[in-house]
């Protein structure tokens, strides 16, 4: 085959091709290791000498030329992809956006993490513990007697190995003083459990429970928090009353009234602690005393936000969740 024949079949072959891998095939044929033209080289030995040197010279112009148009060729294909793919990936930046919902805070959440930031601020920490309790930090332990109506079966959730859900979250101060020496300053917020459910009760609810104990804890000191956390979590200085009241775990012990819409209305509940609960759970109670209160998480975020319905709060409705 002669030079003129070659050089013109790789013009052609590169003009027809109309893509780089191809492209590439070609380039190789040609002028590859065992292209056409490197095939030629090799019979340039059998040609008489005097015709060598031109026949030489010709085909280092032709590998020269077909280089040139390669290379051109392959600008021009990667020019052509580079279109084609500007065009194929086109973004409408006009069309609307793909919003995602953002998650809120469940307003009981938010409650019991505003609670906790008022007590942490003067010093307090926060304490948890378990959900399923033994008999003894539930009850015993916090001077409930076994015939007390409290651990009967129609308000306590017993489970079968002799455990049963806590009933409130009073169980983690007896375990943070068995503990952690006084003084102690712990807030104790956490999910708890009682065999209740209508308008105004779940069986699941949330409590939030406090206890100072220290050396001359006093009922005065006790008012005086109160006052200043109800206070601070109405955002405006509260009427109060405290009443009378009993609970086994705190003597003397009262139940507060915020004074709201005319009447009385009670929201939680304190006292001095029992000696017998800080006996047991070995406080010195010639040297230490102390003070707790206890309030539930959602009905004082029914207060705050102002719903009407308990139910609101477990139905996970996000058109209600989404306004707090
Ligand atoms: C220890 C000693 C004493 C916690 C207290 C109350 C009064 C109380 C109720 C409010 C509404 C429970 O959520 S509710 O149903 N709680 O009235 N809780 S004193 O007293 C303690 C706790 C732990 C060691």
């Amino acid at each position: 085959m002669d030079i003129t024949s070659i050089r013109k079949k790789a013009i052609d072959t590169v003009a027809s091709t109309s893509d780089l891998k191809d492209l590439e095939i070609v380039y190789k044929s040609f002028l590859g290791k065992n292209g056409e033209l490197n095939n030629l080289l090799k019979t340039l030995g059998s040609l008489p000498a005097d015709q060598r040197k031109e026949a030489g010279q010709s085909l280092n112009l032709l590998k020269k030329e077909i280089e040139a148009i390669y290379s051109q060729k392959q600008t021009d294909l990667v020019y052509i992809e580079s279109e084609r793919k500007l065009k194929s990936e086109k973004i409408d930046v006009t069309l609307p956006g793909v919003v995602k919902k953002k998650g809120t805070i469940h307003p009981v959440t938010q409650t019991i993490n505003s609670i906790s930031d008022f007590f942490i601020s003067l010093g307090f920490e926060v304490a948890s513990g378990p959900e399923v309790e033994t008999d003894y930090y539930n009850f015993e332990a916090l001077n409930v007697h076994a015939d007390h109506p409290a651990k009967d079966m129609h308000d306590t959730f017993y489970l079968g190995n002799g455990g049963l859900l806590r009933t409130h979250t009073s169980p983690v101060q007896i375990r943070t003083m068995e503990k952690q020496e006084p003084p102690l300053r712990i807030i104790c917020p956490g999910r708890v459990y009682r065999k209740d459910s209508d308008l105004t009760h779940t069986p699941m609810f949330h409590q939030i429970e406090g206890l100072v104990l220290e050396q001359g804890a006093s009922f005065a000191q006790l008012k005086g928090l109160l006052n200043d956390f109800l206070t601070d979590f109405f955002g405006q200085e509260m009427e109060l009353r405290f009443r009378p009241s009993y609970f086994p775990f705190t003597e003397p012990s009262a139940e507060v009234d915020i004074r709201w819409k005319k009447g009385w209305l009670e929201i939680l509940g304190c006292g001095i602690v029992h000696p017998n609960v800080l006996e047991m759970a070995g406080i010195d109670t010639k040297k230490y005393s102390g003070f707790a209160f206890g309030l539930g998480a959602e009905r004082m975020a029914m207060l705050k936000y102002d719903i009407p319905d308990l139910r609101a709060f477990f139905e996970n409705d996000h058109r209600f969740l989404k306004q707090f």
